[in-house]
Formats: C-alpha cells, structure tokens, sequence
C-alpha cells in the first residue's frame, strides 16, 4: 500500500508554490526552473503509478526544456513504446502538480489509484535523464525524492537527448533487459550502434557529399553527435564530414543563446558563430536535439531553410520511389499542421499525389495521425517529425519473395531506412543521417533539394493579449469560433491578397496568440501578417 507518511515526509521538502497554477500541455511541463521541484518531485510519484498500471514496464522521464532559455526546465514523461504519455494521465500530472497541501497531494493519489485500479505491490520502474541546462542535477534530485516516495525503482541515465530517453525507453521495454553494466553507458552504446549500422547501410557504395556544419545549440546534442559520429567513422571511415559548432555545454548562458533550430526557423538568419560561403551546407539543432533544419546561402547571400515541410517533402518523395521500385503495395501519408507551407502541401498532394492530412499543432497530434497509414511521414515546419511504418509495412518490407535485383536493391533501402529512423519521436540526430543518406543515394546538393517547391512567403507573429483562452479555433485549429465575428473579420482581409492565408490560434507552451499568414510576396504576407494582429489585439 502507499506509504502515506513516506510521501508527505519527503514531499515536505517540496512545498508547492501556491500561487502558480500548473498545466501539463503540448511539451510536458515549462517554466523557470526555480518553480519546477514540487512539480518533478510529484512526476516522480506519478512515473511509478503509471508503471504499476501497465503491469511494471518501464516510464520514461526526460528533463528538458528544449529550445528555451537556459534558465527555464521542464518535465515530460514517456509511455513504455517510447510514446509521449497518454492524454488523460496528462490530466493526472496537472492534478498531482497543482495540489495545494500534502493532505491533498495523497488524495489526489489515491484517487488515481482508485480509478486504475492499481495494484500497489507491484513493482515499479522508472528511467530518467537530463539535458545539460545547470538546473538539471537539483531537479534530478527531486525527482529521486518522488520515485522513492512511490517505492519505485529508477535508473540515472545521465545527460542524453530527449530522443535518445524515448528510444532507450522502448528498448528496455521490448528489446532487452540488460543484466549487467551502467545503463547510462548503454543507452548510449544502444543508441550509437543502432544508428550508425543504419546509416552504413542506408548510404550504400555511394559518394559521400561535403562538409556539412552543424549548430548543436551548445547543448547536449554536440557531445552525443560527436560520439554518434565516431561510431560512423569505424564502419564507414569518411562518408559522413561533419564540423560542429556552437558545441559549448559548460560555459553558462550559451545554451540556445542566438543559435540553434528555433532561432534559425524563426528569424530565418544564421546562428551566432557560423559564416556560410554559398556551397557551403549547414544544420540546427535545438537544446535538446529533437529538431533540425537545414539551410545554406545564396550566391547573392540570400538565406535559404530546408525546414521540416522540406524533410517531409525529401523523405516522402524518396520512400515512395523505393516503395514503387519494389512493387509493395503499401500506402504511404504526410501529416503536417496549419503552419505547413502552403507551396509544400500543394507539391506533397499535386506532385507526389499523397494524401496529406492537416491536424492540430503539437506531436501526439501527428504521430497518431500518421500511424493510420502503413507507412506516415510527419513533420512540423520546425523541424520535429520523424517516419513510422506500420506492422503491416514492415511484414511487406521484411519478406522474402523472388525479387528482381531492382527490387531487391530497394528492398534494402526500404530497410535501411526503417532502422535509421527513430520511430518513438522525432530525433535531430536520426534526422540528420537519414537526410544525408537520402542526399547521397540521390548526390543532391541543398540547392537541388530545395528547388523541389518555392516555399511561399509566410510569417509567424506573436500578439500578447489579455486572456488568450477566449480563442477557440476548430478545423485543425485553422479557424476561429471564438471570439464570435472575428473569424469573418480575417477571411475579408486574407480575400484581398493574392494566395493569401492566414490563421490565428492560442500557443499551448507560450503566454500569446500566434498569427501566421502567407502570400505570394513578401509584402503582402507581412501587411496581412500586422493587418490580422492588430484584429486580435
Ligand atoms: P505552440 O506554442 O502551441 O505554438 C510550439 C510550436 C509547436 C511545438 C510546440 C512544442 C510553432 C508554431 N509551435 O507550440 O510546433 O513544437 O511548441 O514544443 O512552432
Ligand atoms: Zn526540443
């Protein structure tokens, strides 16, 4: 049974701030870190409730916040798939965080157990790792206060990507339990060796391509892409050239500062410390190595971003050709929300003839969109997707049959590919090699893949407003019902500009309302842009 008096002893040094009030939304919980130990502490419980109620697998937890500031943390748990948490335990989380009182906190503890019908004496297991932001240990800390609060079992893995817990996660679950040796090292060495083998074989006897630069955001990606790398060296010396930057984890307030992914994509400028000469190839990561774009420079110095509506475009447009080359009859959908490019919907439906489907913003969105397909590709413009396939899809790709060495040879790829993506959650590592894979087997250079579609003007703008709950959208979140008359109100301005689009929604991580618009010019989308948010302001 609960050790009531346990919890509240430990919980005591976790005393709820009470004037905020918590939510477990889109990535988990988010905020400074200083208002984050009751929260972890009270994760840490729910992780070993949840371990119990699915017949002691082993929860994920990752500490992380991403691309934010280095001064804010954050807290998400992760299903024994490798999945993120299931939605009404998301309830639960909010529940645990906001009780006021240590009498409440029991309260709201036994009642999920109540309601799951938990088996208290089960065994419990929880494997947890950090990002490198310099909150983390502290928080680890708490959270070790709240797994021994809930009698569970829980395993350190140290500093990882978020990716990588995900992965690690699903492999302790359904792959093997290791008997001996620090898992922390494992997780690496699972990781590390999965991908690199992957790659080998995904890039085949191909050229390798040049030098490519990428921005680790000064997190924990640098380390982890520098050993990844070093794996690849040892079965493919020299297929792969990377040059890192922005790699500096131990010196305080570099972590994302004007670098990495989201300032890339959101700015559409270079990070700090990097001066692309056209030719010259580049990648961001984000601080915790769950998204990448891709850009270069023209030769006239205009920057150009391969973001994630072009990685879903490379990656589809590449898999349906092997599917097709190997006669399987297999379909294959993209999932991209409202923020998707208009030019690569278009391209994606008219072009590559898929079925897209729009869903709203946040992964667990479009990860369960995309597992309605045999093979579903999905990306968010900002750089986090990554490919499932499906048993059936794999069954097909897996089995013998007599192949001409056409066949054959796509087989392979087909193969390759669903190794080398990480299919528990969108991976900037995973990413990185199956596009370069992807570029080598077709020896594209970043102009060439661009050059699939011109994306549209488009611009993405924050309005902070008094309440942003009073907005409610419907139709994957690309239309307004609340506030009433205000939807009419955009439709008339959107109508008086050539391909013009524009959507107005409340961010689920952020304190503002998100304006996005698009059309055929740059002026254009920037007029629609500011004329949409002042209507919301
Ligand atoms: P919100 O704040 O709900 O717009 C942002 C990103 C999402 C997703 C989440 C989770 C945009 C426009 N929105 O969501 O794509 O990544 O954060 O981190 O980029
Ligand atoms: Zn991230």
């Amino acid at each position: 049974t609960i050790d009531c008096d346990k919890i509240k002893e430990l919980s005591a040094k976790y005393p709820k701030l009470k004037e905020i009030n918590y939510t477990y939304g889109t990535a988990g919980f988010r905020m400074k870190a200083d208002y984050l130990e009751s929260v972890i502490f009270r994760v840490g419980i729910l992780a070993g409730l949840r371990s119990r109620k699915l017949d002691s697998k082993v929860i994920g937890i990752m500490v992380t916040a991403s691309h934010n500031p280095e001064a804010d943390n954050g807290v998400k748990l992760v299903d024994p798939s490798g999945e993120m948490l299931e939605q009404q335990w998301e309830s639960y989380a909010t529940q645990l965080a906001n009780a006021q009182s240590d009498d409440e906190l029991i309260n709201v503890i036994k009642s999920v157990v109540s309601q799951n019908g938990i088996d208290e004496s089960k065994k419990a297991s929880v494997v947890y790792a950090r990002d490198t932001r310099p909150s983390g240990p502290k928080l680890i800390a708490a959270l070790e206060d709240g797994i021994k609060a809930i009698s569970a079992v829980g395993v350190n893995l140290g500093i990882k990507t978020t990716p990588q817990l995900h992965y690690f996660t699903y492999y302790l679950n359904y792959c093997e339990k290791p008997t001996e040796g620090s898992y922390d090292e494992l997780a690496d060495k699972v990781y590390y060796e999965k991908f690199s083998k992957a790659f080998h074989k995904a890039v085949g006897d191909n050229q390798r391509l040049s030098n490519i630069y990428v921005d680790a955001a000064n997190g924990v990606g640098a380390p982890k892409l520098r050993d990844l790398l070093e794996w690849i060296d040892k079965l493919n010396d020299n297929i792969f050239k990377v040059t890192i930057i922005n790699d500096d984890i131990n010196t305080r307030g570099k972590l994302n500062f004007q670098c990495g992914a989201d300032y890339v994509k959101t700015g559409q400028k270079l990070p700090l410390a990097l001066n692309l000469t056209c030719e010259q190839r580049a990648a961001s990561l984000d601080g915790d190595a769950d998204r990448i774009v891709f850009y270069y420079v023209e030769e006239d110095g205009t920057f150009r971003l391969l973001d994630g509506d072009k990685i879903a475009a490379l990656s589809a447009g590449f898999i349906i050709e092997l599917v097709k080359t190997a006669c399987l009859d297999i379909s294959v959908g993209v999932v991209q929300t409202a923020y998707a490019n208009g030019s690569s919907t278009a391209y994606l439906e008219r072009e590559l003839v898929f079925p897209v489907s729009c869903v709203p913003t946040g992964v667990k969105h479009l990860h369960h969109k995309a597992q309605e397909y045999d093979i579903g590709v999905y990306f968010e413009a900002n750089g986090h997707g990554t490919v499932l396939f499906s048993s059936n899809a794999l069954n097909k790709i897996n089995s013998d049959g007599s192949r001409t060495t056409e066949q054959e040879k796509a087989i392979k790829k087909l193969q390759a590919l669903t190794e080398l993506i990480n299919q528990t959650v969108g991976d900037a590592l995973s990413d990185l090699l199956l596009v370069e894979s992807i570029l080598i087997n077709r020896q594209w250079t970043f102009k060439k893949w661009n050059s699939v579609y011109t994306d549209k003007p488009n611009r993405l703008v924050k309005v902070v407003v008094e309440n942003r709950n009073i907005f409610k959208t419907t139709n994957a979140e690309r239309t307004l019902v609340e506030p009433k008359g205000l939807q009419e109100k955009i439709d008339k301005l959107v109508a008086q500009y050539k391909d013009g689009r524009s959507f107005v929604r409340p961010s689920g991580t952020e304190d503002v309302v998100r304006v996005y618009a698009e059309a055929s010019t740059r002026e254009d989308c920037d007029a629609l842009a500011f004329k949409v948010a002042g209507l919301v302001y």
